[in-house]
């Protein structure tokens, strides 16, 4: 069986999606949604009891050194295929809903990771006329593109690339969401340093759902905590974090997808792990932030 308590590598990840489509057929399914750079399948597990139902999306590991992450996406797959008609709650949703989760977002980017550079955060596309690699790839959505809290150089983390959607693993799920046309709920996660975050990153202006994000956020931090004490901060990205432009869940916001929200996971800011989370808090991590994601999502089934 997948050991859940460790970190693994790309194989080991998309073994673990067949597996769990395998195992679960009536349910479960993969779609690739497009190719990395490298060519690689760009893989979204899509759970679903019917057809034409609206959706909600989780993303994992879009920035490739947020190991965490990907290692909880593996676990929510694995909570919903085994939730789903023995856990009412996760029931409902998924006789309303379809849940997508795509786990390893930047493919090049996690490989690198494992082989290379375990801080690599962007993706893997050369820059023309620069020695760099790589565009991030939550700076490259078309949200006040190449606006503040990004960078033109292309040797920065924050690099947002030479045009808004230039990097294929962000313009696959452009073309998904767009496409897909119900979306109701898009949380992107991320670490580190326990936030739940809701839009905008770009600008200071309040967002027109501010008071029910907000109000939400508090909800699902404080189911977060209830299991073991874990303290989240929460609030809009420009707020809590720094001004951020061309982050992904300012753009699905904009799209007319509500509950839009980033998590960043364990451990806080002030520690010293960094992305580096010891493998004994993955599987304390998921369950927590399963908690959470339960919140938004019975929230969006309520108010679809
Ligand atoms: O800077 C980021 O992209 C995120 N922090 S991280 O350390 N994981 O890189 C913050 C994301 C804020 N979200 C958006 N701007 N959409
Ligand atoms: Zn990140």
């Amino acid at each position: 069986d997948f050991d859940y308590a460790n970190y693994h590598t790309l194989d080991e990840i998309n073994s673990f999606i067949d597996m769990l489509v395998k195992e679960n057929p009536q349910l479960v399914s993969k779609i690739v949604i497009g190719q990395s750079y490298e060519r690689r399948p760009l893989n979204v597990l899509k759970f679903s009891t019917g057809s034409n139902r609206p959706g909600i999306w989780i993303d994992t590991g879009i920035h490739s050194r947020e190991w965490v992450t990907q290692a909880c996406g593996t676990r929510f797959a694995k909570m919903i295929a085994a939730s789903y008609n023995r856990d009412p709650a996760l029931t409902a949703i998924l006789n309303k809903f379809d849940i997508f989760l795509e786990i390893v977002t930047n493919p090049d980017g996690f490989q690198f990771t494992h082989t290379s550079d375990r801080m690599w955060r962007k993706t893997r596309k050369p820059n023309p006329g620069s020695p760099c690699i790589g565009v991030d790839p939550n700076r490259n959505w078309d949200s006040n593109f190449g606006g503040p809290g990004s960078s033109n150089n292309p040797c920065k983390e924050n690099y947002h690339g030479p045009s808004a959607h230039s990097e294929s693993e962000v313009k696959a799920i452009v073309d998904f969401v767009k496409s897909h046309g119900k979306l109701k709920a898009f949380v992107s996660i991320h670490s580190y340093s326990q936030f739940l975050l809701y839009p905008y990153g770009y600008t200071k202006t309040r967002c027109k759902d501010r008071k029910e994000l907000h109000k939400l956020a508090r909800k699902a931090i404080a189911a977060l905590k209830s299991l073991y004490g874990t303290s989240y901060t929460y609030g809009s990205i420009i707020k809590v974090i720094y001004q951020a432009s061309g982050g992904s869940i300012d753009w699905t916001y904009d799209q007319g997808i509500k509950y839009s929200y980033t998590f960043e996971l364990r451990p806080l800011q002030s520690s010293l792990y960094g992305f580096l989370l010891p493998a004994d808090q993955i599987i304390p991590t998921a369950k927590e932030t399963w908690l959470a994601l339960m919140v938004i999502m019975e929230h969006t089934k309520n108010n679809p």
